[in-house]
């Protein structure tokens, strides 16, 4: 057997090259290095504290673009965990925010996942970091430890005292690595209000510190919903305009192999569909099996009947 040392040595290794292959290729691992990459930062760091949320932790998550273009995301979590982690020999704290695939959980066996564009988790987001701060309100305790394009620069420091529990991250995107580094905020915020629609029950806020209110305040948006799914379906047509034909909308949820599945839908006097489909809180931009099930199923029940009914024998006469 290999003495602690050697293997813990080994191990510091490993992570370092991980982080270093992320900031090798980012692309591979984000996506891009453009506007877009950029605010996969923020959606990964979201991630992990939506999962928090359903595994039903978590009730609020906060968004802050600071002055200088860095990201705060808040949750109430229970923080990420910060004793030993046995095997590396360091705080689970620092496996999760350095090791590459470590991700916010040791076990990904809980059904509900929420996943990131590419789902790589934390420590790809500290790599590309010219400065991360992880703040983890646990145990009545604070811990922080700090970290420079990805590298930790502090032990996991017991700050204080507290009667909370959380996770905080503060990053500030490396403007080597990305071509821009001012975040949007249109962008930011719509994210979030499709993330209330998409996980109801979740208080999501955005506070702006670089744009400033006549009262001197930053600006600021809360978004939540208790319908979920069913109030996004009223959001879209109502922001459209579309005269909706029947209220409220169709709303069917089901569970089978622990796979969650929710349709929502209504009808407005528009003739084009508009079908929105998610899976794990991602825009699944190009459909999948999941909207052809779908379309078949209500195809099938519409045809059903119609043909029961003798609908659209009768209407073919009519057309005649
Ligand atoms: C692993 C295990 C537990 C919580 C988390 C990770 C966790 C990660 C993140 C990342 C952002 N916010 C987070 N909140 C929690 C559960 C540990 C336990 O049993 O208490």
């Amino acid at each position: 057997m290999a003495d602690k040392k050697t293997n813990y040595s080994a191990d510091n290794i490993t992570a370092l090259e991980g982080l270093e292959a992320v900031r090798l290729r980012p692309g591979m691992y984000i996506g891009s290095t453009d506007e877009k990459g950029l605010h996969h930062l923020v959606y990964e760091v979201l991630d992990n504290s939506i999962d928090e949320h359903m595994a039903g932790y978590c009730s609020h998550i906060n968004l802050y673009v600071n002055e200088d273009n860095s990201i705060s995301v808040t949750d109430n979590g229970r923080g990420i965990p910060t004793g030993m982690h046995q095997k590396l020999q360091k705080s689970a704290l620092e496996v999760v925010m350095t090791v590459l695939h470590a991700g916010g959980k040791f076990d990904k066996q809980t059904y509900q996942v929420s996943g990131g564009l590419h789902g790589v988790g934390v420590s790809c987001v500290n790599a590309l970091s010219m400065h991360l701060k992880a703040e983890v309100h646990r145990e009545g305790k604070v811990f922080v430890q700090e970290y420079s394009k990805g590298i930790p620069q502090t032990s996991v420091d017991v700050v204080g005292e507290t009667d909370k529990s959380g996770t905080t991250i503060t990053f500030l995107p490396d403007d080597s690595i990305f071509s821009d580094t001012v975040y949007s905020y249109e962008t930011l915020s719509k994210r979030l209000r499709e993330l209330s629609y998409l996980n109801k029950g979740l208080h999501l806020s955005i506070t702006d510190h670089r744009q400033i209110d006549e009262e001197g305040n930053s600006v600021h948006e809360t978004f939540y919903s208790e319908g979920g799914l069913l109030e996004f379906v009223e959001h879209i047509d109502l922001q459209s305009g579309r005269e909706v034909l029947v209220r409220p909308p169709v709303h069917v949820t089901g569970e089978q192999e622990n796979v969650i599945v929710e349709v929502a839908f209504q009808y407005n006097k528009s003739y084009r569909e508009n079908i929105r489909s998610y899976v794990n809180n991602i825009n699944t931009v190009e459909g999948g099996t999941h909207v052809n099930g779908f379309r078949r199923a209500i195809t099938h029940v519409l045809k059903k009947y119609g043909d029961s009914k003798e609908l659209f024998s009768k209407a073919k006469v009519k057309n005649q």
